[in-house]
């Protein structure tokens, strides 16, 4: 057995490794707080892409380290790619011209899109090709992402620089939170010293297993970062756009912050934190006050030091310093911290209608990592999902590293880990990446409303999902909901049920006449919730619900519909 070999039987193990340290890792290391002795480099912010405009990729030559050019895979030219900042309700559309020498996609990760907008591998623009990208934005406000997910290069190419931020802007959601400039994106990335000033990217065996680290962060790009604040309240919006890196974010003085938003946008409340982990994929936004610092004075953003197994150069868990912020001037950002957001409504564990089960596993040769010990295969569909159907999906960490999980098409919510349902309050809310640390069990519930087809469930370790741990699955028509007919209903209508009284089915028809959100919920006497037949975007129709009642007993149940301004209940009786 070769090192290697005991390396990746010690780790199916879960055995803690030792592994000696190579002397260049040390030569190049960082001390931690070097930075508050250096001048460092002002934040930089990525331009804003303007909506309709081009998108085009291309190897570039940008300047990351002062005074030194760095080869990078660029969107126009910009490391990190333009930022799109965009409102909800608008139609996102962006030329994507692929002139770099491989077949790659963008995926808007986070954001709601239909399939062939998705950015799956199997829709791959090829090089010299272009392909617009066009959505409706009907995700929540939020702060999303959007990358590479090119078949077996997205590691490498996001790594160079193919990732940039989705900002959606809702209206409709004012809660006086600091705006402007106030209001500032952090794109979070881990690069290597001992390759400044270059991107280099060359996985070995040790980093396909644990992921590219770095030793070093960039912010938005700009190393050894430091932004200039007013004694005032910001608004910080994180986003960990490295490939493998997963940061335990505090202050240096472990001040208090409070946590306002998650992957799919803002909480129902704001929560008072010190600390939270942001791995891959992953974005937190943060309220935080500078009001009571001294001019003059300053405080860093760091990743804290954790325990993990292996001893890696690089390795998870290292102190990171992120940016330094120095208090500058007085001034107000008139935000505020509001007492709540909108309400969030939780699934209901009680009401899912199907288990599904992911065992993580680790192997000891390529492809290592896999799901349910399957790598993923381009042109097999690994389950089905009906739409609007509220699932459990169950994820089991076998190995000793960390796997942040991530599915495309949805937000969904995070349940339980390992059977606490206490969560932190970054677990809490909307998400669509979720951390497994080492050996752990999440309970997630699943409800796709948007759109039908394939879609990805992959992790958001980069070198994980190229070397295959990610899978396809197609969400398909909801169970017993048919369209009937083409013509468009003049106003929103539910109809009474037929038959009725009914053993053990019946059908429900209901009118959409314009497209949104529509539900159909079954109660019994009591109030209870005892079927969700229907919650979700609709498009106009009429529609017929069948449902089934075989395991609930006779009595008197109530249909209530919900669309557009109109709830609407009708009386179901059940004769058994
Ligand atoms: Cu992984």
């Amino acid at each position: 057995m070769n090192r290697r070999d005991m390396l990746l039987k010690a780790i199916q193990a879960g055995v803690l490794l030792s592994l000696p340290k190579p002397m260049q890792f040390f030569a190049n290391e960082k001390k931690d707080a070097v930075l508050t002795e250096m001048v460092g480099n002002a934040l930089r912010f990525p331009p804003v892409f303007t909506n309709g405009g081009t998108m085009t990729l291309a190897n570039s030559t940008v300047q990351v380290w002062p005074s030194q050019n760095t080869s990078a895979i660029a969107i126009n030219g910009s490391y990190p790619a333009p930022s799109v900042v965009i409102e909800k309700g608008q139609q996102f559309t962006a030329n994507f011209i692929n002139n770099i020498n491989e077949p790659t996609t963008i995926h808007w990760h986070g954001v709601s899109v239909p399939e062939i907008m998705d950015g799956h591998p199997k829709d791959a623009v090829v090089p010299g090709g272009s392909k617009t990208y066009t959505f409706p934005v009907i995700s929540r406000g939020g702060t999303y992402f959007y990358h590479s997910h090119g078949d077996m290069v997205t590691a490498k190419e996001v790594y160079k620089g193919f990732a940039g931020f989705f900002i959606i802007k809702d209206p409709a959601e004012n809660f006086n939170l600091p705006a402007g400039e106030y209001d500032v994106p952090l794109c979070i990335q881990d690069r290597r010293t001992a390759d400044i000033p270059e991107f280099t990217y060359s996985p070995g065996t040790n980093e396909m297993t644990y992921g590219y680290l770095g030793n070093t962060v960039l912010v938005n790009g700009t190393p050894d970062a430091y932004f200039e604040v007013k004694k005032t309240l910001y608004r910080f919006r994180l986003l960990n756009g490295s490939n493998a890196r997963v940061y335990k974010i505090a202050f240096s003085d472990s001040r208090a912050f409070h946590i306002i938003g998650t992957d799919g946008g803002l909480k129902d409340a704001p929560v008072s934190a010190t600390t939270f982990t942001l791995s891959p994929g992953e974005r937190v936004e943060i309220l935080a006050d500078f009001s009571g610092d001294t001019i003059g004075s300053n405080v860093r953003l760091v990743s804290t030091a954790f325990t993990h197994s292996g001893t890696l150069p690089y390795k998870q868990g290292i102190a990171l310093d992120i940016i330094r912020f120095d208090v500058t001037a007085t001034g107000s950002s008139g935000g505020v911290v509001p007492a709540a957001f909108n309400p969030i409504t939780y699934y209901d564990i009680g009401a899912i209608t199907n288990t599904r089960t992911f065992t993580l596993t680790m192997g000891a040769s390529h492809p290592m990592h896999k799901i349910n010990g399957l790598t993923f295969d381009m042109n097999r569909i690994d389950w089905e999902v009906p739409q609007y159907a509220l699932e459990e999906w169950k994820i089991i960490n076998n190995t000793a590293d960390f796997h942040p999980m991530h599915s495309h098409g949805l937000q969904w919510q995070l349940y339980s880990r390992n059977n606490n349902t206490n969560l932190p309050p970054s677990d809490k809310g909307w998400k669509d990446t979720i951390i497994l640390a080492p050996t752990e069990t999440v309970r997630v519930l699943v409800r796709f409303t948007d759109y039908k087809g394939i879609y990805l469930f992959h992790c958001h370790n980069l070198e994980h999902e190229d070397d295959g741990m990610m899978l396809n699955f197609k969400v398909i028509d909801p169970i017993g909901i048919q369209q009937i007919g083409t013509s468009v209903p003049s106003e929103f209508k539910l109809h009474q049920n037929y038959p009725n009284p009914f053993n053990p089915s019946t059908k429900i028809k209901f009118d959409i006449p314009k497209a949104g959100n529509a539900e159909l919920k079954i109660f019994d006497i009591s109030g209870r919730e005892v079927a969700v037949l229907l919650s979700g975007t609709m498009q106009p129709g009429t529609y017929e619900a069948d449902w089934n009642a075989s395991k609930l007993s006779s009595g008197t149940y109530f249909a209530r519909f919900a669309a557009g301004n109109t709830v609407k209940t009708i009386k179901l009786i059940l004769a058994k």
